[in-house]
């Protein structure tokens, strides 16, 4: 049976990323190919409870001990994720290892390759999709909710991070365009993905 593919959605805050990931799965289930949603940090875990009140600012954490935990939470759902990928399931993932490491190194005096490696060896996506909002596109789309990171001089810092991690078989989406036409470009580009034969899952950043 042909594996499942690993789809992942990358971009910062209010680039539609959520409403996007729902998207794609309705419609792939639509045309009758088995797929689910995702989504890091994946909150309902005994370390996902750490990790949400971290971000609503109701626990404090080392800098450099929660980005480990927010590693070790994808970690703990990688047999999941590889059980679901060979039965023949698509997972659709909003957010990943690439905004674990452009959130914590906006960080002071944490760098990029520190951020990397815990997350050498997880699944490898078969596809990154980076939704990619201009600022003045963003501020429209209305104000910043009360977590940790959602603040313009933290979401400028991480989207140059993003920059730095973008590799050259991303797929840049502008997310500037209508919702419909974000999303017509998406199941473009993931019905091409799904007509290629896949490779055996692979290793990220190794
Ligand atoms: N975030 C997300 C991190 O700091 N590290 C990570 O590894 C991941 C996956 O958590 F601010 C940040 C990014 C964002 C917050 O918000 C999660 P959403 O709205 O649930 O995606
Ligand atoms: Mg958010």
């Amino acid at each position: 049976m042909r594996r499942g593919a690993l789809v992942v959605f990358e971009g910062c805050d209010r680039s539609g990323k959520s409403t996007q990931c729902k998207k794609l799965v309705e419609s792939m289930l639509e045309k009758g190919m088995k797929a689910e949603l995702m989504r890091f940090p994946e909150r309902s875990t005994v370390i996902g409870k750490l990790i949400d009140s971290y971000l609503k600012n109701s626990k404090d954490v080392q800098d450099n001990a929660i980005h480990l935990l927010f590693s070790a939470n994808r970690w703990e759902l990688k047999p999941e994720m590889e059980r679901k990928l060979n039965e023949g399931v698509t997972l659709v993932v909003d957010r990943y290892a690439y905004s674990g490491v452009a959130f914590t190194a906006a960080k002071e005096g944490i760098s990029l390759n520190w951020c990397k490696r815990p997350d050498v060896g997880l699944p490898l996506p078969d596809l990154v999709l980076f939704l990619k909002v201009s600022s003045e596109a963003a501020e429209k789309r209305g104000g910043f909710g009360e977590e940790r990171y959602e603040k313009s001089e933290i979401q400028a810092r991480v989207a140059k991070n993003f920059e730095k991690l973008q590799e050259n078989d991303w797929e840049i989406i502008n997310a500037d365009q209508s919702m419909e036409d974000v999303q017509k470009q998406i199941q473009n580009v993931v019905s091409n993905l799904m007509n290629q034969d896949l490779p055996e899952l692979g290793k990220l950043w190794t």
